[in-house]
């Protein structure tokens, strides 16, 4: 068995590597990342030996096919993911998440490749702090980003492979990861790394906006039940019941790491800025039996500020550029 993962120098897609090479030995796992400033070969070097990793891009029809013919699945976690990028330049959203996926689905059709599609929650745009409702796999898309526009077109674009040319493909839309290897410039990762520099945390507007947090493995072990035992054109929602305000991830975080819980400051919002995302995950744990690991956010948060204060020497290369980037936002 052999698997195909893009991005798998990302975030997401690096701990995913891990879990694979650590739970299924016998799995040889090949990843096709273009290593772009989000990418870093430091996320796969405790398994290196284990894995293939071929720096490239999804949107490379040529390379793309040699390596998806000779994969038994794919799993495509390759995109640009930053919301605030996407506001600043949106080509690389469109060219990397709508090109890149028609790019995978024409290689897997032509080789009839199982694929699972990696997404997001924010493909159906945001809830009110009040409304009782959460995203189900029926709820309309309705993206308000470039980010999330790119991902809501890249998952129609995954549906309309399945119904019309049979191509064997599930999606699962997640929603807010954290844990170790996340890029500095996501909000948990930038607030501890600025706290252990002595920085304030940076609240966008008025930091009411909930998000539904899930530990990233819990994510990734969805995500392999979901390719081992989804059943195919299906959309899997994914989430930890773990909705939480900015601000009291804010307030937590700096509770943790020791320093007066109303020491962070407010900086201007984004704009668009999503107020609430909470997923029903019920298909999931109901067809697939599917459960969290991490059940106590503060408890998932505090080991990830243990990884980043142990981990400096993968953060400390990027912290720098990042902050410039957020500089010339004003955020
Ligand atoms: P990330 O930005 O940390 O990693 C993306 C990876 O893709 C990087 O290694 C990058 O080098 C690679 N990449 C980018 N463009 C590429 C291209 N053209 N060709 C090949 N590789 C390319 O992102 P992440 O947070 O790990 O997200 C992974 C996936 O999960 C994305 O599809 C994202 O939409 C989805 N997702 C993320 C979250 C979250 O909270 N981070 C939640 C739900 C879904
Ligand atoms: O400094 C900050 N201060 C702040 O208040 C940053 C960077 C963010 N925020 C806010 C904005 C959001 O409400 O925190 C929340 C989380 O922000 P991000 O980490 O940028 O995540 P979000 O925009 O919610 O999107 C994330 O979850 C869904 C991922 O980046 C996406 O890839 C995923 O699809």
């Amino acid at each position: 068995m052999r698997i195909l993962v893009t991005g798998g120098a990302g975030f997401i897609g690096a701990n995913f590597v891990h879990l694979l090479v650590r739970e299924q030995p016998e799995v040889d796992v090949v990843v096709l990342d273009k290593l772009t400033y989000a990418g870093d070969r430091a996320s796969l070097a405790p398994v290196a030996e284990r894995v293939e990793l071929v720096v490239g891009d999804v949107a490379d029809a040529a390379l793309v096919d040699s390596l998806v013919a000779r994969s038994d699945a794919v799993v495509h976690f390759a995109a640009e993911s930053h919301n605030d990028n996407s506001l600043a330049d949106p080509s690389p959203f469109v060219q990397t998440n709508l090109v890149g996926t028609f790019t995978i689905l024409e290689a897997v059709r032509r080789h009839g490749v199982r694929l699972h599609h990696v997404s997001t929650d924010e493909v159906y745009g945001d809830l009110e702090l009040d409304d009782p409702a959460k995203f189900t796999p029926t709820t309309p898309y309705d993206p308000s980003s470039p980010y999330s526009a790119s991902k809501a077109g890249s998952d129609l674009l995954v549906r309309a492979w399945v119904r019309s040319f049979g191509i064997e493909a599930t999606i699962s839309n997640c929603s807010n990861n954290y844990g170790p290897y996340q890029h500095v410039e996501k909000f948990i990762p930038r607030q501890i790394t600025g706290l252990i520099d002595g920085v304030r945390p940076k609240l966008y507007g008025t930091g009411e906006n909930v998000r539904d947090w899930i530990h990233v493995e819990d994510h990734n072990r969805a995500v392999l039940d979901i390719l081992e035992r989804g059943r195919s054109g299906r959309t899997y929602l994914i989430g930890a019941d773990g909705e939480t305000s900015n601000l009291e991830v804010v307030r937590t975080l700096l509770e943790i790491m020791g320093r007066d819980p109303d020491d962070f400051e407010h900086v201007p919002d984004r704009p668009g800025h999503d107020l609430r995302y909470a997923i029903d995950a019920s298909l999931l744990r109901e067809e697939l039996g599917w459960r969290p690991r991490f059940t106590s956010f503060r408890d998932g948060l505090a080991d990830t500020v243990e990884w980043y204060r142990a981990n400096e020497a993968w953060w400390r290369p990027h912290k720098a550029a990042t902050e410039a980037r957020y500089a010339e936002l004003g955020r």
